[in-house]
């Protein structure tokens, strides 16, 4: 039975990973490294640093680490630059009522984002209320691939990870559900998330009566 469900938030509940995306390219031109998509899947659901050295080595780039913080956090001002005019109506179709719909069956719910921004997405979505626990950037040591994040969150919901259902859009983030014991469902596309347990197309297409048989 599943007792809990943990969502991601970029990619999962508003199209942040889009700023993301552009904040990166935008960097990432500044060294003459052109960002394409297939490149964007590898920096979903990894910490800022670690994005940063997946883009610097696609151009064979070696900097010092006091550079390599720099350019983070010039990336990261862009960021909060561009999620400023973030508006509710911007939260994916059906996430509200998916979220509703799983608190009225008793199913405890929580938020699970590597990204350090993300109770600044919150806020801005006005949704922090409808979570029993928020789990950002700033409460975890390693990111996604690894299941910390995920085991934090379900211990802050009080149930055990095979109690846990996981919403994901990033590789990385379907391998850290599936290694914290967890079942998840892919939010995208069959090539980057062929490992998840189910895979739709949107969050808002999730069929909730299905539950406990995925
Ligand atoms: P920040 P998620 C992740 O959020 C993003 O997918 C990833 O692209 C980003 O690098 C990471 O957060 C860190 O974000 O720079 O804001 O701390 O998908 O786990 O909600
Ligand atoms: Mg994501």
């Amino acid at each position: 039975m599943i007792k809990a469900v943990i969502f991601d938030l970029d990619g999962v509940i508003i199209d942040t990973a889009h700023y993301h995306y552009i904040a990166w390219k935008r960097l990432a031109s500044e060294f003459g490294i052109t960002l394409t998509p297939a490149h964007n899947e590898l920096l979903k659901g990894v910490s800022r640093m670690h994005s940063l050295d997946i883009i610097l080595s696609l151009g064979n780039i070696e900097l010092p680490l006091e550079q390599r913080e720099q350019l983070a956090e010039k990336k990261n001002s862009w960021f909060i630059e561009y999620i400023e005019s973030i508006r509710p109506e911007e939260i994916f179709p059906g996430v509200v009522e998916l979220i509703m719909n799983l608190r009225a069956k008793n199913i405890r719910v929580g938020l699970a984002s590597s990204s350090k921004n993300a109770p600044r997405v919150i806020e801005l979505l006005g949704i922090a209320t409808q979570f029993d626990t928020l789990i950002d950037g700033t409460m975890i040591t390693r990111s996604k691939p690894d299941p910390e994040i995920f085991l934090l969150a379900a211990h802050k919901l009080g149930v055990g990870p095979s109690d846990c259902l996981v919403f994901e859009d990033a590789e990385a983030g379907v391998e850290a559900a599936l290694a914290a014991g967890m079942k998840c469902v892919g939010v995208g596309s069959k090539d980057q998330l062929g490992k998840a347990n189910l895979i739709i197309k949107n969050t808002g297409d999730f069929n909730i009566q299905s539950i406990n048989t995925i």
